[in-house]
């Protein structure tokens, strides 16, 4: 049987999140270890990890996003790509590369949060939604919130003028005809996840649980093409109660796609 090529591209970036959730730039290194010994430990002989690393660090945010987007353009559309961060603000410029790509799509955002509070020149973690809309990289109607808890009164207000549907677990069904016959990227902002267990990020307000992600996931993973995973801070994991919450994700994730 031939080995299932899976892109892994490393983002240890967090000048988006404003001072609010440094250290998760060092969330790279440790997704990187719990993918690679999963594949080792369950997959082994089913997936290739083709994992990649992009030093941001040092350089202005533009230049940063400039730069993810770039790569995110030669990764995205050859095998299924994972983009670890990192804030969220990653997901602007891996969202773009996305959307050059493929006409029919959407973006579904898992998020506790909808991201969407100014219009910044440069998007950080607070804006990225807003931003991809009201520049017209995505439509409207491309982007879907989902697991949303803490939302801010201009949030609020971009989501009703813009008319962007926001879905809670309950609403499955209806996800899944949205995105009938769509390509989807899937981003996943680690604070969606119950804030009981997953406190180590910058803002832990979510409520989705284990078994809801599952759910999630086997209803829509037939059509997700791209996936990004941020806001994990390891340096708040106590425990690393979020590591194990981390395994359990990314086993799900790995398991359908050698299926
Ligand atoms: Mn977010």
């Amino acid at each position: 049987m031939k080995k299932k090529t899976i892109n892994v591209v490393l983002l240890p970036y967090s000048a988006g999140s404003l001072g609010r959730n440094n250290g998760c730039e060092a969330a790279p290194g440790t997704v990187k270890e719990i993918i690679g010994k999963l594949a080792e430990e369950y997959f082994k002989g089913k997936i290739k990890l083709d994992f990649s690393y992009l030093n941001l660090q040092l350089l202005e945010p533009e230049e940063a996003l400039k730069r993810i987007e770039k790569e995110a353009t030669r990764k995205i559309g050859n095998a299924f790509t994972i983009f670890v961060g990192g804030d969220h603000s990653i997901s602007y410029a891996t969202i773009k590369a996305f959307a050059k790509k493929y006409k029919r799509k959407t973006v579904v955002w898992l998020d506790s949060h909808a991201d969407a509070m100014d219009c910044l020149t440069v998007p950080s973690h607070e804006d990225v939604t807003k931003t991809l809309v009201e520049r017209k990289i995505i439509k409207r109607n491309e982007l879907i919130f989902f697991g949303l808890q803490r939302v801010w009164p201009r949030e609020k207000k971009f989501i009703e003028k813009r008319k962007i549907v926001s879905l809670q677990s309950r609403d499955l069904p209806k996800l899944e005809k949205l995105i009938k016959g769509k390509q989807v990227y899937l981003s996943i902002d680690f604070d969606v996840f119950n804030k009981r267990i997953a406190f180590a990020t910058g803002y832990a307000d979510g409520k989705l649980k284990m078994n809801e992600f599952t759910k999630l996931w086997c209803s829509i993973a037939d059509r997700i093409r791209v996936l990004d995973f941020v806001e994990y801070n390891p340096l708040l994991d106590k425990n690393n109660t979020g590591q194990k919450l981390i395994e359990r994700i990314f086993k799900i994730i790995l398991k359908s796609l050698c299926n």
